[in-house]
């Protein structure tokens, strides 16, 4: 029986059958998936196949797992070259972020898209708590959304408190398999509590974001939307992907400098100072957004080579 992984919570899954039904199961033998080590095997998205395994207490097995689209990691918390996956066969990637309370910064939101150009998932930013804009943050909204949508990423400004843009987002997320992430506090999962009214999930007090570690739970859950698609929600998850970034692949991640990297005079240059760059050339022209390059120095700054 083919079922979707809906919450992997370290030994035990919840999987949801075709016909609707969710059951309890866990892993049967040893799984080596893609080659890749990972601190587990399945995750929230995969696609498996289950069999009864104790009727009584609605327990299955997980016998298989079909091959994936695409999935998002992390870096383990314990084991630095270790992989966690996040989850698998997504659409898209959501990252949602707040201008105040808690400030997003720009360097969060360019290594959130960094990552998803990695793992070719399309990505999107929704920055809600528009309610608490006063000029200066509507400033460098639009000012933000102009630099993202210039290089192909849709841009939304939204309010939960006050059911302000909630409608383009729902058009969105219709029909796809969506990761949500963002900071803790940014608003989630009082997001998902208003799309999908029959569910409650738990939202943090304001005062929750300043202190960091307060999380009830890390593990990342799908949930139905009632007009069609699913969503992936990961409480506690700042930041994925960038796991075996190279220093030298930076620059393909950045679709503005993609298209011009191979007009670079040395094909191994990382776009700093060597001569006859077309990215600095393209800088000094105005054509690319001096912000997004100090992210990309910034993160290439931050890669450190791995030495095997
Ligand atoms: N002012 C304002 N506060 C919001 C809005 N959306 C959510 N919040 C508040 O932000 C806090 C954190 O929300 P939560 O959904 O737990 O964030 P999460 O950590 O991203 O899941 C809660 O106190 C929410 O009531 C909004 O649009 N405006
Ligand atoms: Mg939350
Ligand atoms: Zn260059």
């Amino acid at each position: 029986m083919r079922a979707l992984v809906y919450k992997s919570t370290g030994s035990w899954y919840t999987v949801k059958n075709q016909a609707g039904d969710f059951y309890n199961a866990r892993l049967k033998g040893i799984f080596k998936i893609d080659d890749i080590t990972s601190t587990n095997p399945v995750a929230v998205g995969d696609e498996v196949e289950i069999e009864a395994e104790n009727e009584i207490e609605n327990t299955v097995t997980i016998t298989k797992i079909y091959d994936r689209r695409n999935y998002v990691n992390r870096q383990s918390p314990r084991q630095k070259y270790q992989h966690h996956i996040i989850a698998a066969n997504l659409d898209q990637s959501v990252v949602f972020a707040t201008l105040k309370e808690p400030k997003t910064s720009q360097g969060f939101i360019d290594r959130f898209l960094v990552a998803c150009e990695m793992y070719h998932v399309p990505a999107a930013i929704v920055f809600n708590k528009a309610d608490l804009h006063r000029k200066k943050e509507d400033e460098k909204y639009f000012g933000w959304k102009q630099m993202y949508e210039k290089i192909g990423y849709r841009t939304f400004l939204i309010s939960v408190e006050k059911g302000m843009g909630i409608d383009e987002v729902r058009g969105l997320l219709k029909d796809k398999i969506s990761l949500l992430s963002g900071h803790s506090g940014v608003g989630k999962s009082t997001f998902i509590n208003i799309i999908c009214p029959q569910l409650t999930i738990k939202t943090q007090d304001v005062s929750g974001w300043s202190g960091k570690g307060l999380h009830t739970t890390t593990f990342a859950e799908m949930y139905d939307l009632p007009f069609g698609g699913k969503i992936i929600d990961t409480p506690g998850l700042r930041e994925f992907g960038l796991v075996d970034i190279s220093k030298q692949e930076l620059s393909h991640y950045f679709p503005e400098m993609r298209s011009r990297i191979n007009e670079c005079q040395f094909n191994n240059c990382l776009h700093i100072n060597e001569p006859g760059c077309a990215v600095k050339k393209a800088l000094e022209d105005e054509e690319l957004n001096i912000d997004r390059y100090i992210s990309y120095c910034n993160i290439l700054d931050s890669i450190e080579e791995r030495k095997y």
